[in-house]
């Protein structure tokens, strides 16, 4: 068994965390992996939606805190281990959706928070877990959490770390839809195959805009959006999305 699983259907890659005796806490070789398996997901063009799960009753407990106790990876190694795959999944222009099984604490959250459309089950948990052991956030939190939930709210839940509920975090803008434990996978299924048959690359160039503006004046993103918009035009998925308007059918988007 490896430490992440990948299955790639209908072009939707799913990639599932499987450390589930230590919920799925991250190793060098978890986020290694899955650092891999993103870069691979951005060349391969059978991929048109990624969706990141995790096995047994977590999602992902943050970084495996046994290995950094045991001193065997350098501090700067195992942070720089997340700056990578957190910007893989920020950088990958193909939707990348959280399904938040379980218990998403620390890093694990951070990478919830990292990808672009959180989706939970009623059992699932957040909690920014840094504080509690004495730590900063790291793994894009600090950046990700005050723009979903407003910095006051970013700050109490960074600094007294309570345990939210799926519901919870629904009600802060965290999570897009919870669904019960046992009807999750249908829900993750009919998402993920949304996304799979949409314009993959006006997906990607949605990423590349929402990252831009993020620091950008009103002017500059106004500029970007027109330097993306001009690349939109030029792809297959646009003619088809305005000729199935015009002849008032369902587009069959390729992703090209
Ligand atoms: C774990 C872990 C874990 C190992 C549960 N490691 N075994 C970056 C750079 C450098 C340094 C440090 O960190 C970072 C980034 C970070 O992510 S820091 C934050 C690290 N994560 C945490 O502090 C969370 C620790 N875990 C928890 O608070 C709880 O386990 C949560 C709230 C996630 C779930 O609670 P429960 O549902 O009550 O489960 P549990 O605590 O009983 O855990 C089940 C097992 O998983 C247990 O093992 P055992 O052998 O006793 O059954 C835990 O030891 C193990 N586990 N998290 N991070």
């Amino acid at each position: 068994m490896s430490v992440l699983e990948r299955e790639l259907t209908d072009g939707v890659l799913t990639l599932t965390l499987n450390r589930p005796e230590a919920l799925n806490a991250l190793t060098g070789e978890v986020l290694g992996a899955l650092g891999k398996a993103l870069g691979e997901a951005g060349r391969d063009g059978a991929v048109r939606v990624v969706v990141l799960t995790g096995a047994g009753r977590g999602f992902c407990a943050g970084q495996d805190l046994k290995e950094v106790q045991s001193g065997e990876r350098g501090f700067d190694e195992v942070l720089n281990g997340y700056v990578t795959t957190i910007s893989r999944i920020v950088e990958l222009e193909k939707p990348v959706i959280a399904a938040v099984n379980g218990a998403a604490a620390g890093a694990g959250f951070a990478l919830a928070l990292a990808c672009d459309l959180r989706l939970a089950s009623d059992a699932a948990s957040f909690t920014t877990a840094f504080s509690r052991i004495g730590l900063a956030p790291d793994s894009g939190m600090s950046y990700f959490l005050p723009r979903l939930v407003g910095w006051g709210r970013a700050f109490e839940l960074l600094a007294r770390s309570p345990r939210l509920s799926a519901e919870e975090a629904q009600a802060l803008g965290i999570v897009s839809q919870v669904s019960p434990a046992a009807e999750f996978a249908a829900l993750v299924h009919d998402v993920a195959a949304e996304f799979a048959a949409g314009p993959t690359r006006a997906y990607g160039l949605i990423k590349r805009a929402l990252r831009q503006s993020a620091g950008a004046s009103f002017s500059e993103a106004m500029g970007f959006e027109a330097h993306l918009q001009y690349i939109a035009s030029q792809s297959a998925d646009f003619q088809e999305g305005v000729a199935a308007f015009l002849e008032k059918r369902r587009p069959a988007f390729q992703g090209k």
